[in-house]
């Protein structure tokens, strides 16, 4: 049975409705990921059926207002959606993420009204898939370099360029893409599925997050009706504005797969005997254990701290960067240490530290590798850009 550390109370920092909501999506990934998680990294296949069950349970745009179909909850409430979501597997708060941070908020906050009503409700339900490209074959750490274009026409705009490693591309009936207009100014365009010249091969292959799915977007003259245009963001902000979302999300997702690897690690290490003795008793495994348990506590202040600070307003894209860089770091080594702890069957699928430490090299990879984030904080902290 799961028991997750909670070494320095931060429970007593959550509100009941925040440990009800936590508590639902438990059972949830108990009831719904735990028994298909295994098979469905091994075998490389989405989980497609989970995302009506996603929409039900409320994975998708808890804090949107309820207007348009969300929750209208806090931003730690969303943390505690996505700790949970990620112990079952990073690939579901992939899923998770993309749909709220990526695809429902950028309609929320830059969209009109109309774009809001057509949109909104049915990415909350989990009856349209979205998608966010923003990311091509030559620019990744650099968007702002994208060679994405658009014109504008009489009744439309025509869409050209590609995009690559975009997570639910191949299954999104919408993508939000950014693209830069005859200016030059990137702006934000919503696709849809089955318009001519706009194709989403999947990318195979991958040894990383094989439960999800990534594709690519390729728009080949995409003629775009003109209200499909984000109207209330130009400029490279308007896709960083969402990654504060995503990043923020993560931070608090990556402490669930650790939280995953520990809770596994304690339990193995009490019940395993070499030498007579179980494995826990030794010291070398006890400082183990003490390590992961003082950097998931750690993490756990940090991704709570940045969350009241989101509440309020206050938390810059930096600080977020910081949180979502330290945690998914934490947890990569931990699942890392972790696997160790139980020798060879750490290795196999019946436990899932080898899953989790494969799918953290993606998680430390998009959002801003963690080579930018250490960056971006240098550029906070000194005034002076490293990418100029
Ligand atoms: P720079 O000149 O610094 O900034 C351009 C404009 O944007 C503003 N800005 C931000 N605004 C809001 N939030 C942020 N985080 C912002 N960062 C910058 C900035 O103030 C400026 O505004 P203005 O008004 O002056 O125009 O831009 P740069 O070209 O030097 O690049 C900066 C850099 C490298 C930090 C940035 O481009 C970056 O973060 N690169 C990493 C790219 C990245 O994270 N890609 C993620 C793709 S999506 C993804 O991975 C989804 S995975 C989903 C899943 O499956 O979970
Ligand atoms: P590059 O930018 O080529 O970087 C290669 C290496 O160079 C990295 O180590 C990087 O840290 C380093 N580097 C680059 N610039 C600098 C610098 N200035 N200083 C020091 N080091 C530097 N994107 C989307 O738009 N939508 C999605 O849904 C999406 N989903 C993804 C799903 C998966 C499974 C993966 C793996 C990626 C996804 N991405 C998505 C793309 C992701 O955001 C990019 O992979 C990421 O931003 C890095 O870009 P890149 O792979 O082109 O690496």
């Amino acid at each position: 049975m799961y028991n997750p550390p909670d070494y320095y109370l931060v429970d007593e920092l959550l509100t009941d409705e925040h440990k009800i909501i936590r508590e639902a999506i438990r059972e949830w990934v108990n009831r719904s990921v735990m028994p298909i998680i295994d098979d469905a990294a091994q075998n490389h296949t989405f989980p497609q059926h989970l995302i009506k069950e996603m929409g039900e349970i409320g994975a998708f745009g808890p804090y949107i207002p309820e207007k348009y179909g969300g929750a209208g909850l806090d931003q730690v409430a969303y943390g505690v959606i996505m700790t949970e979501l990620e112990r079952g597997d990073s690939a579901i708060r992939s899923a998770a993420s993309v749909q709220t941070s990526l695809v429902m908020y950028p309609i929320y906050e830059f969209g009109n009204e109309e774009q809001r009503m057509k949109y909104l409700p049915s990415l909350a339900s989990g009856d349209l898939i979205g998608c966010f490209g923003l990311t091509e074959p030559n620019h990744g750490s650099d968007p702002g370099g994208m060679l994405t274009r658009f014109e504008e026409k009489e009744d439309h705009y025509l869409l050209n360029g590609s995009k690559m490693w975009i997570t639910n591309s191949p299954v999104a009936d919408i993508g939000v893409v950014w693209a830069k207009d005859e200016e030059g100014i990137v702006r934000g365009l919503i696709v849809e599925k089955g318009m001519e010249g706009l194709t989403a091969p999947e990318t195979l292959n991958k040894w990383s997050l094989r439960a999800s799915l990534t594709g690519e977007l390729v728009f080949d003259n995409v003629k775009v009706p003109k209200e499909n245009l984000l109207p209330n963001v130009k400029g490279l902000k308007g896709p960083l504005k969402c990654l504060n979302s995503a990043r923020y999300g993560i931070a608090w997702g990556a402490i669930g797969a650790a939280m995953d690897c520990y809770d596994t690690a304690l339990r193995y290490s009490l019940e395993r005997k070499q030498f007579n003795k179980p494995i826990a008793s030794f010291q070398l495994q006890q400082k183990k254990l003490a390590e992961i348990l003082t950097e998931i506590t750690k993490a756990q202040l940090l991704a709570w701290r940045v969350g009241t600070l989101r509440n309020d307003n206050r938390a810059t894209p930096a600080q977020i960067s910081m949180a979502k860089r330290n945690n998914v770091d934490m947890a990569l080594k931990i699942a890392r240490e972790s696997r160790q702890m139980l020798g060879a069957m750490g290795i196999t699928g019946d436990f899932p530290m080898m899953r989790h430490m494969m799918n953290l090299e993606s998680v430390i990879t998009y959002e801003g590798t963690h080579d930018i984030h250490l960056l971006i904080t240098g550029f906070d902290v000194t005034g002076i850009s490293a990418f100029e």
